[in-house]
């Protein structure tokens, strides 16, 4: 297997190393410009290995100062040091310590991969292929070694020295201003999973003990001096994982200790190193003056997403890079299901499907998207998407629905006990089940061969005489890159044959397509599913939960989609009934301006001001149901010639319908809802902050006193959540006091750089044609930096993915300047730059001239010269 990242990679070229590595010792003497790292690694031929076989390791912008075998140093003549690899031409036989001295620069690495510093904090990032910018290594994930880590730095620069594993000894080094520590991972791990972090940081800390044997675990959070008041929630999910994972999966913490540490600069949200956990500290920080509910929330997932990786992903971890999703979308599955525990599971269900048809379904139906598991790359940075991540999680959440919670739960076990401590596979994985059920699941593990979202055609066809029901489904995937024709999937749809009283209905016989309880399961092409004995036509609910990543086409009419909306006993359901009409109107009013009949309007206000009042739902569900359908939701519905100002004018028409409609009852409910207790950030109160914030923005579409309701909601706020929406309102409708605003806001908070981020965004996002203008400007702002990713992503991110009209705008202005940032962004972060450039993945759906305009950007960034390996990837693949 070539790990060169320019070149191609295939999964069928995949071969062992070799060499294996027993043991890594790491002396890492730290400086700013100059850092000395020394790698002493024990290596030794593999089964099959002819003995002299060269060893060839990867490199990346290192400078190579020392080199010994066996404690001698080799001669030129017997290694190579080619551009990224190091060579050993003929190794001895048996096995051998080799040691590497190399000099690497933290402060001038912009890229953020390897070792760098984070405001004055030295700092790594080895996933995907960032070790190899510390030391020459075999730097592959199926390579599991035991490193032991020593550490010397100045003192006055980093008091804090942090490994991975276990403490084992610190100290001064006498006649010096330096000191060192030294720390012991007992379990092999691959070199991505390697950690160091040594600065002046605060600590605050905690234990918990473990249920499954009472162990005492310290907790560690680091953060920069002053930021200490902040980890407590995160501190508290921290725990409540550990617990869950425990009692859910089992899985018992294995260390003395675990450690965060929250850096500024970081290209992800986090990284699961074992032990020693760097996040971005976006996923750390919060109160309530500075944090939204959504924060806290995203802090509570991001803290068990990392913390569960110890098992899927650290003590079982992937073969190769293309068995990705096998730790990450087993562990955002983990993670979806303790926040589901943690909060409501029907609110959470309806976030995670919402973000996978916004981010995933796109993906999955343009340019660039890739099978779960994907069979070739370039740039495996490229990699870490939505469809590795959150089709992943549904793949594994269609494995629960079709196994049964015990059948799944034994899969699990099977495969903890089985891969610990190995570099698994998706064929691995897949055959525990196998082997826990007496399953065959071959055609089940399409899921992540073919790319693409599979469609469901159904048709309903009721007998009177014999009162019985037949549903034919045709299942279908389009085209994608590299797979033009597709073999059919399984699907499991859970549903429900509601009848006229709205409860579910039974029936006596069924026939046609395997039923488990509740669940239809797919396997053909076609199926006709007929269940006789019904006592008259139900309303069927297919599909219930989303229990598969598809796109359903079923011949409802409004009526059906209004009884759902009223009766479906399955929340989510209830929710996807509201959001099909919603959507028929909006993508109607998005195609014919002017089209949108009155009393369809008036049908959705109803039902919207219904679902608002319904005491029988909890807020946070209520809040969900009241929301439409996003502007970039409709133009992903409409699939082709998309004029994303025709959407925005069409969702405006409905908003300020459904606004003028309820009015009355919305005025009430918003008063209703007034929190006079201290904040707290748990789910209910959020879910209530959550209603209480839907409303006011539609009340905030009529017009007389509603800028004067916001603009006083913004200025009584009393947490983040009610701020942030209020400023959104003001300067997103122009507000008269929509400046006001925003000074008090900049003024409050300039020195707190991540609650700026807010703050630039809600400009970036604002639907206006002086929004370009302004986010130039705001390059020039003391709060942005083109050196620090949240910063990018806050301003001209958001501003790619979040703000329809105007990246898209009609004269090209809008590809032509994240082109532009791509291009300059690339030399200094190419991981953050390619990710920019994904804004650009549906531009084939837009109308002609827009099409044109945004295919010349593309071009010119793909025809640039000198463009890194994860540019011009994502640069050639959107154009194919
Ligand atoms: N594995 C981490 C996220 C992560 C992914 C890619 C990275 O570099 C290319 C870095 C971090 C997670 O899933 O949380
Ligand atoms: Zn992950």
């Amino acid at each position: 297997m070539r790990t060169d990242v320019a070149q191609t990679v295939r999964l069928e070229d995949y071969r062992p190393t070799a060499y294996a590595i027993g043991t890594v010792d790491l002396d890492i003497r730290l400086a700013p410009k100059a850092t000395r790292v020394n790698a002493k690694i024990a290596f030794s031929p593999r089964e099959g290995t002819a003995p002299g076989t060269a060893l060839e390791l990867a490199g990346d912008e290192l400078k190579l100062v020392g080199l010994t075998l066996n404690g001698a140093p080799l001669s030129p003549e017997d290694y190579e040091v080619g551009e990224d690899t190091l060579t050993i031409k003929t190794p001895p036989e048996g096995p051998f310590v080799l040691e590497i001295v190399t000099e690497i620069d933290p402060d001038a690495n912009s890229k953020l991969m390897g070792l760098y510093r984070s405001s004055g904090t030295y700092c790594t990032q080895c996933e995907a292929e960032g070790f190899r910018r510390i030391t020459y290594f075999y730097d592959r994930p199926d390579v599991l070694a035991v490193y032991t880590t020593r550490i010397e730095a100045r003192k006055s620069d980093a008091p804090i020295l942090l490994a991975n594993g276990n403490p084992v000894e610190a100290g001064d080094i006498e006649g010096t201003d330096r000191h060192y520590a030294v720390w012991h991972d007992p379990f092999p791990k691959p070199s991505y999973l390697f950690a160091m972090v040594a600065g002046d940081l605060a600590c605050v800390s905690d234990t918990y003990r473990t249920l499954l044997s009472g162990r005492e675990v310290e907790l560690r959070i680091y953060v920069e001096h002053g930021n200490e008041t902040r980890c407590d929630y995160a501190m508290d999910a921290l725990k409540r994982s550990m617990r869950w994972d425990e009692e859910v999966f089992g899985r018992e913490y294995d260390l003395d200790i675990f450690m965060i540490v929250a850096v500024s600069d970081f290209n992800m949200g986090a990284m699961e190193n074992k032990g020693l956990n760097v996040f971005n500290d976006k996923y750390v920080l919060a109160n309530p003056e500075t944090a939204t509910d959504q924060d806290y929330a995203g802090i509570e997932g991001v803290i068990a997403h990392e913390y569960f990786h110890n098992w899927t992903g650290d003590r079982i971890t992937c073969r190769d890079w293309f068995q990705l999703c096998l730790k990450e979308g087993l562990t955002v599955f983990r993670d979806q299901e303790f926040s589901s525990d943690m909060r409501s599971r029907a609110v959470k269900r309806i976030a995670d499907v919402r973000l996978l048809q916004s981010h995933q379904f796109p993906e999955d139906g343009g340019p660039l998207a890739h099978p779960v598991r994907p069979t070739l790359y370039r740039q495996i940075n490229n990699f870490y998407t939505a469809t590795v991540y959150e089709k992943g999680a549904e793949i594994v959440r269609m494995l629960k629905t079709l196994l049964g919670v015990e059948g799944f739960r034994a899969g699990m076990d099977l495969y903890f006990d089985r891969h610990d401590g190995e570099a698994a596979t998706i064929e691995d994985f897949i055959k525990c089940f196998e082997d826990a059920n007496e399953a065959d699941l071959s055609q089940f593990a399409r899921w992540y061969a073919q790319a693409g979202t599979p469609a469901l055609k159904v048709a309903e066809h009721w007998d009177e005489a014999s009162k019985s029901l037949r549903i034919d489904i045709e299942q279908s995937c389009q085209p994608t890159p590299g797979q033009t024709t597709k073999l059919p999937f399984t699907i499991p749809v859970r549903f429900g044959l509601i009848g006229p009283n709205g409860a579910d209905m039974e029936w006596t016989s069924a026939s046609g397509a395997e039923l488990r309880d509740d669940v239809i399961i797919l396997t053909d092409p076609r199926h006709s599913i007929t269940f006789e004995g019904l006592s008259s036509r139900p309303v069927t609910s297919l599909l219930r939960g989303f229990s598969a990543p598809v796109r359903l086409a079923d011949d409802k009419d409004r009526d059906a989609l209004v009884f759902l909306a009223r009766h479906d006993s399955d929340p989510f359901n209830r929710w996807h009934a509201v959001q099909s009409l919603a959507m028929q109107l909006l993508k109607r009013g998005a195609r014919t301006p002017g089209a949108l009949a009155t009393d369809e309007i008036q049908e959705l206000a109803s039902l919207i001001g219904e679902a608002a009042g319904d005491g029988n739902f909890e807020p946070a569900l209520r809040a969900q149901l009241l929301q439409l359908p996003a502007e970039s939701d409709i133009a992903r519905e409409l699939g082709t010639d998309v004029d994303p100002d025709a959407i925005a004018a069409a969702r405006k028409a409905v908003q300020v319908a459904i606004a003028g409609h309820c009015a009355e009852s919305f005025a009430i409910l918003y008063e209703a809802l007034a929190d006079t207790g201290p904040y707290s950030p748990d789910a209910e109160a959020a879910g209530r902050r959550a209603l209480r914030l839907t409303v006011l923005e539609y009340l905030a579409w009529i017009d007389g006193e509603a800028s004067v309701r916001t603009l006083g909601h913004y200025r009584t706020a009393n947490n983040m959540s009610d701020r942030l929406t209020a400023l959104r309102l003001l300067v997103h409708r122009a507000d008269a006091g929509a400046q006001e605003a925003l000074d008090d806001f900049e003024a409050r908070f300039a020195k707190d750089a991540l609650v700026m981020d807010k703050w630039l965004t809600v400009q970036a996002t604002a639907p206006f044609p002086e929004t370009l203008a302004r986010i130039r400007t705001l390059t020039a702002h003391p709060t942005f930096s083109y050196a620090n990713p949240n910063r990018i992503r806050a301003l001209i991110g958001a501003f790619a993915a979040g703000n329809q009209t105007q990246f898209n705008r009609p004269d090209g202005a809008g590809f032509d300047f994240v082109a532009d940032t791509v291009l300059s962004l690339d030399k200094r972060n190419p991981q953050v730059a390619a990710r920019l450039l994904s804004a650009f993945r549906s531009w084939r759906a837009l109308e002609p001239g827009r099409r044109a305009l945004a295919e010349a950007a593309l071009r010119r960034v793909a025809e640039a010269g000198g463009l890194s390996s994860d540019v011009q990837d994502i640069a050639t693949r959107s154009l194919q």
